[in-house]
């Protein structure tokens, strides 16, 4: 066994200077004794049998100006969405509370935006309280924010902003020409500083290399304090997109990466979030014994599908899961 999964006491405390040798050596290791050191450091956290319920709503869909190689939603690509204009308020809180009847406990509403715009914010900062005054948690994803912009979602009550790193600075540039790593890190510190929690993470299967996924996961864990949620996305292909053919990843190295984030960045809760429709009930079971602790429900995701509410409730009863009410991020 890897000497760094051997000592399970030093595993549970956070670090931000992974070396990607160290994250490589936990990637890496036998499969079992992987499991075992995430298992080991998830029950020391996390609630092992509950999985916390987040459901999405595409708030404003397609015809993005940037060119991220995996969305349905850039501009750049044709890919049939139909795109259309910023959802009234109304519509979106209707959209929450069917959420909430649904079982989820956070709604994350996303807008296929460069940045978010002054004259959008009166409308977002609405939809915040408002979700929140249905007793759900609240999460948006805007694109890059201006300073002072996230003191305003913070004000209307915004829990958490995502926003991802996606991969390793060194393929994030084959993937994405319109703006860059640096650019993702600025908004994530304007998020941090305004006191509002941080969702940021990752798609895997993008043809990215092994050393790749270890970057990304250096990344993140760099990143003080760790984010608080940590979505690790498979690609959904898209036809019309560059990644459309790209080759199919084997589900093991996707368990790797979540088991290597659940021992990476110990108190967070990991995500198995996008690409579950492609995933069999067995790869799943892997992803949350690897020490995922939250998942999209309802049929869609943004602009593509996700299990149906009944599959998930038999997927959580095979597996004894609870859906957790609140979720937890312990304190340090
Ligand atoms: N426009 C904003 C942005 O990019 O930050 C917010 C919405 S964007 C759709 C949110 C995240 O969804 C992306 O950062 C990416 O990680 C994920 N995503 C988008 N398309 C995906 C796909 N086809 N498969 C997996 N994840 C995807
Ligand atoms: C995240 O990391 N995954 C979610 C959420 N954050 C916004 C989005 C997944 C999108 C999957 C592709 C789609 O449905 O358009
Ligand atoms: Fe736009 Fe976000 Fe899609 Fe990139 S991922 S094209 S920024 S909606």
């Amino acid at each position: 066994m890897s000497d760094l999964l051997r000592d399970l006491d030093l595993l549970a405390s956070p670090r931000f200077n992974w070396s990607r040798a160290e994250a490589e050596a936990i990637y890496t290791a036998p499969f079992a004794d992987l499991i075992f050191a995430a298992q080991s450091v998830h029950r020391q956290f996390h609630q092992p049998n509950a999985v916390q319920k987040s459901q999405l709503l595409s708030i404003k869909t397609g015809g993005c100006a940037e060119d991220c190689g995996y969305c349905n939603q850039s501009a750049h690509f044709d890919t049939g969405l139909k795109a259309s204009k910023l959802m009234p308020v109304d519509e979106v809180l209707d959209a929450a509370q069917k959420a909430k009847e649904g079982g989820a406990s956070r709604f994350c509403m996303g807008a296929a935006w460069r940045s978010l715009k002054a004259r959008d914010e009166d409308a977002i900062c609405e939809m915040i309280t408002g979700v929140k005054d249905l007793g759900l948690e609240t999460c948006m994803t805007l694109g890059m924010l201006e300073d002072g912009q996230a003191q305003k979602l913070k004000a209307a009550g915004l829990d958490y902003y995502n926003h991802n790193l996606d991969t390793s600075p060194e393929y994030y540039e084959k993937v994405i020409t319109t703006r860059t790593y640096q650019d993702r890190l600025e908004t994530l510190n304007k998020v941090r500083d305004a006191g509002i929690n941080i969702c940021c993470g990752g798609i895997i299967g993008m043809g990215e290399s092994r050393e790749d996924r270890i970057g990304l996961l250096v990344e993140l864990a760099s990143l003080e304090p760790h984010p608080e949620s940590v979505p690790m996305n498979h690609l959904v292909p898209v036809g019309g997109t560059p990644l459309q053919n790209v080759e199919p990843l084997d589900g093991l190295e996707f368990v790797r990466a979540i088991a290597t984030a659940r021992l990476m960045m110990p108190r967070s809760v990991v995500r198995l979030s996008a690409g579950r429709e492609g995933m069999s009930g067995e790869l799943q079971a892997l992803c949350f014994l690897a020490g995922a602790g939250s998942i999209f429900v309802g049929e869609e995701l943004l602009t593509t599908p996700n299990p149906a509410l009944r599959e998930d409730h038999h997927m959580f009863a095979q597996l004894g899961l609870e859906p957790m009410a609140a979720p937890s991020f312990p304190a340090e």
